[in-house]
C-alpha cells in the first residue's frame, strides 16, 4: 500500500476539516491532490503535528481535526500518545503512515523497519481506546470511515511502502500557510 493512494482515498473527506500534516513527502502528496485553505503543512517541527492537532481539537470542539503523521515523526514524540489519551479529544483522528523510513530526508530506515516495535500497541498501551491498523488501501479506507463515525479520539497506524512523490515543490511558504489557515479557522468560527 502506498500513502499517496491512502490520502487520495480520503481526500474528499478532508474538504472542510482541519488537516495538519508532517513536512516533506506526506505534505507534498496532499498538496498534489489539491491545496486547500484548511490544510496546514507543518514544517521543521518534526514530531509535533499531533501536538498541534491536539491543541486545535481542544480549542475547536465543533471542528474535526485530522493529523497525517509519519513513523519517524511519531518516534520523536512518543509521549504524544499519552497526552492524547489523557485529554481524549473526541474530534481528533491521528493517522500514522508507517513506512519504516525517514523518507523525506533520504530514506534512512526508522526504528519501525526492524519489525520489533508496534506503534499501534504503544498507542493502545498509552490508553487510547480506538486504535486501528491497516495494511491495504481498503482496510485503511474502512478504518478511516470508522474513525469518522465513532466520534472519539482515534489512531490509525497504516503500514505503507517507503515511496514518495516524484518531485517536491510547494508554492506555499510556512508563514503564508499559517496565516491562511488561521484565517480559515476564524471564518469558520464566525459562521
Ligand atoms: C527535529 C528535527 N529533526 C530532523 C528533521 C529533518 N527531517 C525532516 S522530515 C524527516 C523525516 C520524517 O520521517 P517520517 O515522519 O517517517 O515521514 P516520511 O518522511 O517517512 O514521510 C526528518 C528527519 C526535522 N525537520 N526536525
Amino acid at each position: 500500500m502506498e500513502r499517496a493512494g491512502c490520502i487520495e482515498m480520503i481526500y474528499p473527506e478532508l474538504e472542510d476539516r482541519i488537516v495538519v500534516t508532517i513536512m516533506g513527502a506526506c505534505a507534498q502528496e496532499l498538496y498534489n491532490l489539491g491545496d486547500r485553505d484548511n490544510f496546514f503543512y507543518l514544517q521543521h517541527a518534526m514530531g509535533l503535528a499531533s501536538s498541534i492537532g491536539l491543541g486545535l481539537a481542544m480549542h475547536l470542539p465543533a471542528e474535526r481535526v485530522i493529523v497525517l503523521d509519519g513513523d519517524g515523526s511519531v518516534l520523536m514524540n512518543l509521549g504524544t500518545f499519552v497526552t492524547l489519551a489523557r485529554y481524549r479529544p473526541r474530534n481528533l483522528i491521528h493517522v500514522v503512515f508507517d513506512n519504516g523510513s525517514l523518507l523525506s530526508t533520504g530514506g534512512f530506515e526508522s526504528q519501525t523497519a526492524a519489525g520489533v516495535t508496534d506503534l499501534a500497541a504503544i498507542a493502545r498501551g498509552a490508553g487510547i481506546e480506538h486504535v486501528a491498523t491497516a495494511s491495504t488501501t481498503i482496510e485503511f479506507g474502512e478504518a478511516f470511515l470508522a474513525a469518522l463515525e465513532c466520534e472519539d479520539l482515534s489512531v490509525i497506524v497504516a503500514k505503507v511502502a517507503a515511496v514518495g512523490p516524484e518531485h517536491y515543490g510547494m508554492d506555499l511558504h510556512l508563514p503564508e500557510n499559517a496565516f491562511r489557515f488561521k484565517r480559515w479557522i476564524k471564518t469558520r468560527k464566525r459562521a
